[in-house]
Protein backbone atom coordinates (compact mmCIF):
# COMPACT_ATOMS: atom_id res chain seq x y z
CA UNK A 1 0.00 0.00 0.00
CA UNK A 2 2.54 2.68 0.95
CA UNK A 3 4.97 1.45 -1.65
CA UNK A 4 2.99 2.24 -4.44
CA UNK A 5 1.70 5.29 -3.34
CA UNK A 6 5.76 5.91 -2.88
CA UNK A 7 6.08 4.73 -6.30
CA UNK A 8 3.59 7.45 -7.45
CA UNK A 9 4.99 10.05 -5.78
CA UNK A 10 8.42 9.52 -6.57
CA UNK A 11 7.19 9.85 -10.16
CA UNK A 12 5.50 13.63 -9.62
CA UNK A 13 8.99 14.35 -8.44
CA UNK A 14 10.67 13.06 -11.24
CA UNK A 15 8.25 15.63 -13.17
CA UNK A 16 8.42 18.33 -10.89
CA UNK A 17 12.29 18.55 -10.98
CA UNK A 18 12.35 18.45 -15.09
CA UNK A 19 10.23 21.48 -14.63
CA UNK A 20 12.58 23.49 -11.77
CA UNK A 21 15.30 23.91 -13.98
CA UNK A 22 17.63 24.56 -10.89
CA UNK A 23 20.66 22.28 -10.05
CA UNK A 24 20.14 23.00 -6.52
CA UNK A 25 22.95 24.95 -5.44
CA UNK A 26 20.47 27.88 -4.69
CA UNK A 27 18.90 27.94 -1.52
CA UNK A 28 15.68 25.65 -2.61
CA UNK A 29 13.71 27.45 0.57
CA UNK A 30 10.06 25.43 0.15
CA UNK A 31 9.85 22.61 -2.84
CA UNK A 32 7.09 23.21 -5.65
CA UNK A 33 4.09 21.30 -4.57
CA UNK A 34 5.13 17.70 -6.38
CA UNK A 35 1.24 16.31 -5.89
CA UNK A 36 0.15 19.34 -7.73
CA UNK A 37 -0.38 17.56 -10.88
CA UNK A 38 -1.81 14.78 -9.54
CA UNK A 39 -5.42 15.79 -9.47
CA UNK A 40 -6.36 14.05 -5.93
CA UNK A 41 -4.35 10.77 -6.35
CA UNK A 42 -5.62 10.08 -2.70
CA UNK A 43 -4.69 9.57 0.37
CA UNK A 44 -0.54 9.10 0.29
CA UNK A 45 -0.07 12.57 -1.16
CA UNK A 46 0.51 16.01 0.18
CA UNK A 47 0.94 19.75 -0.89
CA UNK A 48 3.84 21.60 -0.16
CA UNK A 49 3.34 23.55 2.96
CA UNK A 50 5.68 27.07 3.27
CA UNK A 51 7.33 28.03 6.46
CA UNK A 52 5.66 29.95 8.72
CA UNK A 53 7.96 30.38 11.85
CA UNK A 54 11.56 30.33 12.82
CA UNK A 55 14.35 28.65 10.48
CA UNK A 56 16.83 27.28 12.30
CA UNK A 57 20.70 26.49 10.97
CA UNK A 58 22.13 22.90 11.19
CA UNK A 59 25.49 22.55 9.70
CA UNK A 60 26.83 19.71 8.20
CA UNK A 61 30.26 18.83 9.06
CA UNK A 62 33.84 16.84 9.34
CA UNK A 63 35.05 17.60 12.95
CA UNK A 64 37.93 15.78 13.49
CA UNK A 65 37.05 12.29 11.90
CA UNK A 66 33.90 12.45 13.29
CA UNK A 67 30.91 13.33 10.38
CA UNK A 68 28.31 15.15 11.89
CA UNK A 69 24.96 17.43 11.81
CA UNK A 70 25.59 20.38 14.05
CA UNK A 71 23.18 20.59 16.43
CA UNK A 72 22.49 16.67 15.60
CA UNK A 73 19.58 17.01 18.00
CA UNK A 74 16.93 19.72 17.36
CA UNK A 75 13.65 20.60 18.58
CA UNK A 76 11.66 23.19 16.71
CA UNK A 77 7.38 23.78 16.25
CA UNK A 78 5.66 22.63 13.48
CA UNK A 79 5.75 25.71 10.34
CA UNK A 80 9.10 26.30 11.52
CA UNK A 81 12.02 25.63 8.60
CA UNK A 82 15.61 24.12 9.02
CA UNK A 83 18.32 25.36 6.93
CA UNK A 84 20.59 22.57 6.23
CA UNK A 85 24.25 24.37 5.43
CA UNK A 86 27.42 22.14 3.59
CA UNK A 87 30.62 23.79 5.84
CA UNK A 88 32.99 20.92 5.51
CA UNK A 89 33.41 16.90 4.93
CA UNK A 90 30.74 17.31 1.58
CA UNK A 91 29.05 15.85 -0.08
CA UNK A 92 26.63 15.49 2.61
CA UNK A 93 22.37 15.89 2.58
CA UNK A 94 19.44 15.28 4.87
CA UNK A 95 17.30 12.19 4.43
CA UNK A 96 14.84 10.18 6.55
CA UNK A 97 13.79 6.55 6.39
CA UNK A 98 10.52 6.29 5.07
CA UNK A 99 10.47 3.25 8.36
CA UNK A 100 10.94 5.24 10.94
CA UNK A 101 8.59 8.02 9.55
CA UNK A 102 4.97 7.78 10.74
CA UNK A 103 2.28 6.68 7.97
CA UNK A 104 0.35 9.79 8.59
CA UNK A 105 3.52 12.19 8.65
CA UNK A 106 5.20 10.80 5.67
CA UNK A 107 3.33 12.48 2.82
CA UNK A 108 3.77 16.04 4.26
CA UNK A 109 7.48 15.65 5.05
CA UNK A 110 7.44 14.29 1.36
CA UNK A 111 5.46 17.54 -0.21
CA UNK A 112 8.04 19.11 1.66
CA UNK A 113 11.37 18.14 0.77
CA UNK A 114 13.50 20.47 -1.29
CA UNK A 115 12.99 20.33 -4.43
CA UNK A 116 14.80 17.80 -6.37
CA UNK A 117 14.97 15.44 -3.31
CA UNK A 118 14.91 12.04 -3.98
CA UNK A 119 12.61 9.92 -1.81
CA UNK A 120 12.99 11.55 0.83
CA UNK A 121 15.89 12.51 0.27
CA UNK A 122 17.47 15.89 -0.34
CA UNK A 123 19.84 16.57 -3.27
CA UNK A 124 23.66 16.43 -2.25
CA UNK A 125 25.32 19.43 -0.94
CA UNK A 126 28.70 19.44 -2.78
CA UNK A 127 29.99 22.93 -1.92
CA UNK A 128 30.84 25.04 1.03
CA UNK A 129 28.11 27.33 2.30
CA UNK A 130 25.39 25.26 0.22
CA UNK A 131 21.69 25.03 1.49
CA UNK A 132 18.61 23.56 1.36
CA UNK A 133 16.04 24.30 3.56
CA UNK A 134 13.36 22.07 4.73
CA UNK A 135 9.66 23.27 6.14
CA UNK A 136 7.96 21.69 8.84
CA UNK A 137 4.26 23.34 7.69
CA UNK A 138 1.51 20.89 8.51
CA UNK A 139 4.31 18.08 10.04
CA UNK A 140 2.86 16.53 13.36
CA UNK A 141 4.33 16.89 16.21
CA UNK A 142 6.59 13.52 16.98
CA UNK A 143 9.90 12.76 16.86
CA UNK A 144 11.83 11.82 13.80
CA UNK A 145 15.21 10.74 12.98
CA UNK A 146 17.37 11.84 9.94
CA UNK A 147 20.70 10.91 8.36
CA UNK A 148 22.75 12.42 6.02
CA UNK A 149 22.73 9.45 3.32
CA UNK A 150 26.74 9.37 2.00
CA UNK A 151 27.45 9.28 5.81
CA UNK A 152 24.65 6.93 7.48
CA UNK A 153 26.77 4.10 7.58
CA UNK A 154 29.57 6.96 9.52
CA UNK A 155 27.03 7.84 12.37
CA UNK A 156 25.68 11.09 10.75
CA UNK A 157 22.24 10.94 12.28
CA UNK A 158 20.63 13.29 14.13
CA UNK A 159 16.59 13.73 15.51
CA UNK A 160 14.54 15.68 14.48
CA UNK A 161 11.12 16.98 17.79
CA UNK A 162 8.39 18.60 16.16
CA UNK A 163 6.47 20.47 19.33
CU1 LIG B 1 27.33 13.86 5.49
Amino acid sequence: MRFNAMALVASAIVLAACGGGDAGTTDTTTAAPAAGAAGGAGAGTATAMPITGTTHEVKMILDGNSYRFDPANITVKQGDGIRFTTLSGMPHNFGFDPAKIPDDVEPQLRANMPAGSMDLESPYQNTVGETHTLSLGGIKPGTYPFHCQPHLALGMTGVLTVQ
